[in-house]
């Protein structure tokens, strides 16, 4: 079976892990810049300052693109870039390069797919509360409606925020990521707030970027699954499943328009403060539903009840995380009931992290990446057999990049990249997409 004719088969990337240029045309700080700068918080002490240096190689980067085949190119605007200080003067040269990049994107047939928000806050906004503060919403809603408008008459295919849980519960909550905290309050408000700005974006994106516009969020999902198939690890499985913080705080309340009552209960003091309105407003209509993959969650019946656990063979990647294209199968006949198939579901980000070689024929035969696609495509595939209403899949990522707090020691991209010379190779991996690209499908 092929997959469905138009199905959008894309890659994508974020502005503070590629584009580097961190100081030019005028963009602002972003808490990113600070928190890099912090003694211990990058595995390999480096920052986003250079990264891939897309920000003037973007032409080479499209044409790269352009000889894959890649339909569709999913990328972030840098708030930063557009608003300095995060709201009031918009610094022109930021627009402008959004500009070119996406004139290039069309040039070369290229669909531009717009993330508004990929984690590089404004520095000048974290001072005045960051996520903590009601007032982001309109500070985001001002912000996206700017970008929307600038951009709109040749965007048409937007998405609010990328992975709200790793703004709240990442940064706030674990404090791996920028601003580094550790207070469940603050991670539990801060989810509150994402939601939020997202429903403001989705009004703002829709007032400004004219009927054409398609508007969306990329969620990621870890998928709780029990680690054998016997009846008490299921049991403890299923047991868990309420608590799944990425259904419970963000899914379900975009979606359905409450929050899943596990996940209050579990805060008890740490809920956040919910306002009159706030549910309707983080319950906007889609156009459709982006869904980030990578890995599973494992559960085991254990002696006081459920526990985590690690499944025992199953092939784990650079970044540790268990390889499970089963994960992604059942999450979109998930979403598929979730959504009743009303909202299209697009798989946002897919993709990962294995030790790359080139070879003495200068090529990277990045077998185990090249499986890790066809296993998880080939599950997207039975999915949309079985009746999911999946649109897209795009691929993370387009370049090897800056993998946040491990620096550039994860390795992601269908291309390399050497740093020192920002050279890029095609990897075997890349060129398996542009076979599965040109045969809509495997
Ligand atoms: O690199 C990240 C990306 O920024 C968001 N989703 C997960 C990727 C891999 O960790």
């Amino acid at each position: 079976m092929a997959f469905p004719k138009n199905f959008i088969w894309g890659v994508a990337t974020s502005a503070y892990q590629i584009e580097g240029a961190v100081n030019e045309d005028g963009r602002g700080r972003s808490w990113w810049d600070e928190f890099c700068a912090r003694p211990g918080a990058i595995q390999d002490k480096s920052d986003g300052s250079a990264a891939c240096d897309h920000y003037h190689r973007y032409p080479e980067d499209i044409a790269l693109m352009k000889q894959l085949g890649i339909k569709a190119y999913r990328f972030s605007v840098a708030w930063p870039r557009i608003l300095p200080d995060g709201t009031g003067k918009i610094e022109w040269r930021g627009l402008d390069f959004y500009n070119r990049l996406v004139d290039g994107l069309l040039e070369a047939g290229i669909t531009p797919y717009a993330t508004l928000h990929h984690w590089d806050l404004p520095s000048a906004l974290a001072a005045k509360g960051g996520w903590q503060t009601r007032e982001i919403a309109d500070w985001y809603a001002d912000y996206s409606a700017i970008v929307a408008r600038e951009l709109g008459d040749r965007v048409h295919n937007w998405m609010t925020l990328n992975e709200p849980w790793c703004i709240a519960f990442l940064s706030h909550e674990i404090g791996e990521h920028a601003p580094g905290l550790h207070s469940r309050k603050m991670a539990r408000q801060a989810a509150h707030h994402t939601l939020l700005a997202h429903g403001k974006s989705v009004q703002a994106i829709r007032a400004s970027a004219g009927s054409a516009a398609k508007v969306g969020i990329a969620l990621n999902f870890e998928p709780m699954m029990a680690v054998t198939k016997s009846k008490k690890d299921v049991a403890a499985a299923a047991q868990m499943n309420p608590l799944d913080q990425f259904f419970g705080w963000f899914a379900t309340p975009i979606l359905h328009g409450y929050y899943e009552p596990a996940v209050l209960e579990e805060a008890g003091a740490d809920a956040p403060e919910i306002k009159a309105g706030d549910m309707a407003l983080a319950a906007q209509k889609l156009d459709f539903i982006g869904a980030n993959y990578y890995t599973v969650s494992r559960v085991k019946a254990g002696k006081a009840g459920p526990e985590v656990t690690k499944h025992p063979t199953n092939e784990r990647t650079l970044m540790d995380w268990e390889v499970c294209p089963d994960g992604l199968y059942g999450l979109l006949m998930r979403l598929q009931k979730e959504t009743r198939g009303q909202t299209p579901i697009y798989i946002t980000e897919n993709g990962n992290s294995f030790v790359d070689v080139v070879s003495a024929d200068g090529r990277v035969h990045d077998e185990r990446r090249v499986e890790y696609l066809r296993g998880h495509i080939n599950a997207v595939q039975k999915a949309i057999a079985d009746g999911a209403n999946v649109g897209a899949y795009f691929v993370w990522s387009l370049l090897d990049n800056f993998e946040w707090a491990r620096g550039y020691q994860q390795f992601f991209g269908l291309v390399k990249v050497d740093y020192a010379t920002q050279k890029r190779i095609i990897k075997d991996s890349g060129y398996f997409y542009q076979k599965v690209i040109a045969g809509n499908g495997i």
